[in-house]
């Protein structure tokens, strides 16, 4: 494994940006920070029962939040804004945006999922906290809006997650390829372990919740019966894997290849995933890493929010797997 630190890559890193006052790198170190904090707790889940289980109130979407969530929540919260960079925050687990008005000298804003897949915590399932970091469109000096927090993917300078699983990784980009980072908790510190990371243009692996299959529509199924088949492009089934930890299975699929779906069903029209702070993010990593993302038909980077919890049906991964369900979904 190299030596390299998260720290040392993130400085060298924005000497590839030459106008850059730092603050986009002092980001970066935040979520860094808080995601060691985050970490640590997680580890600690099934020892501390003040940890574990429902935190007894739901978020905007009606989901019950698990304690880790408001936890993790916070942590990023109070990491981005302390430091005086980030000007406001969209999180999934907060209705509105929140307004750093103290920074409002700021030019970047934060989305974030601080930890998806939080029900899985208590069944010791791998989690994730998913991250994206865009330029404000209102004015520098005045308060943060919501249309800065309402762009297209293509807008984004920065994105990534971390994955709390057997090792704790940090993942990300800044639109210049992607790198992995995997923490040494002796030291706590994450060493560049997965540099410049490309994700296999075929794969062998399709993940979907087959619970849902006869409330998707018929090209998904289609779709899932031809990876299923020996009539495919491998002349054999494909591997099923769904953790329904999406950091999780998006992480596997992009080193292994593969395609992730959750399509719109009749529970979930347009599907169950949030835009700007789950899909946006993973397509700008998985584009960057040589792989796909779209809603069925149109490339998730470039769809236009109009919602800050805007749900999209979501095909992400090997770029020849998702033009194949696309194919599927035009007929
Ligand atoms: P969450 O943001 O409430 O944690 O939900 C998102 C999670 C993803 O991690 C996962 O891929 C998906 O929901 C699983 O949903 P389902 O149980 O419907 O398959
Ligand atoms: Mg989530």
């Amino acid at each position: 494994m190299s030596i390299t630190t998260l720290g040392e890559f993130i400085l060298e890193e924005q000497k590839d940006f030459p106008d850059s006052s730092g603050e986009l790198s002092s980001i970066l170190s935040s979520i860094r920070l808080a995601g060691k904090i985050v970490s640590n707790q997680i580890n600690k889940a099934g020892l501390a029962q003040h940890i574990m289980g429902a935190a007894g109130s739901e978020n905007i979407q009606g989901e019950a939040q698990q304690k880790l969530d408001v936890y993790a929540d916070n942590q990023f919260i109070k990491a981005l804004k302390v430091r005086g960079i980030v000007c406001g925050i969209a999180s999934e687990e907060n209705d509105d945006f929140i307004a750093f008005n103290e920074n409002n000298d700021a030019k970047y804003v934060v989305m974030i999922d601080p930890l998806d897949g939080s029900s899985n915590i208590d069944v010791n399932v791998s989690v994730g906290t998913i991250f994206s970091v865009c330029k404000r469109v209102s004015p520098v000096g005045s308060p943060v809006e919501l249309r800065d927090f309402l762009q297209p993917g293509i807008q984004q300078v920065a994105a990534g997650y971390i994955i709390f699983g057997s090792s704790t990784m940090l993942v990300y980009t800044t639109g210049k390829g992607v790198n992995g980072f995997t923490l040494d908790p002796g030291i706590g510190v994450f060493f560049l372990s997965h540099p410049a990371m490309k994700t296999p243009k075929n794969g062998k692996i399709y993940s979907i919740n087959e619970g849902n299959i006869k409330h998707c529509a018929d090209g998904v199924s289609e779709y899932v019966r031809y990876c299923q088949s020996d009539q495919n492009d491998l002349g054999k089934p494909y591997t099923g894997r769904y953790i329904g930890s999406l950091v999780a299975d998006f992480h596997r699929n992009l080193l292994k290849g593969g395609i992730y779906i959750y399509p719109s069903t009749k529970e979930a029209p347009t599907g169950k995933l949030r835009l700007l702070y789950e899909c946006s993010p993973l397509a700008f990593l998985i584009e960057q890493a040589g792989g796909k993302a779209s809603n069925g038909q149109d490339r998730i980077m470039e769809i236009q929010p109009t919602k800050l919890h805007q749900r999209v049906p979501f095909f992400i991964g090997s770029v020849n797997m998702v033009d194949k369900v696309e194919g599927f979904l035009d007929t």
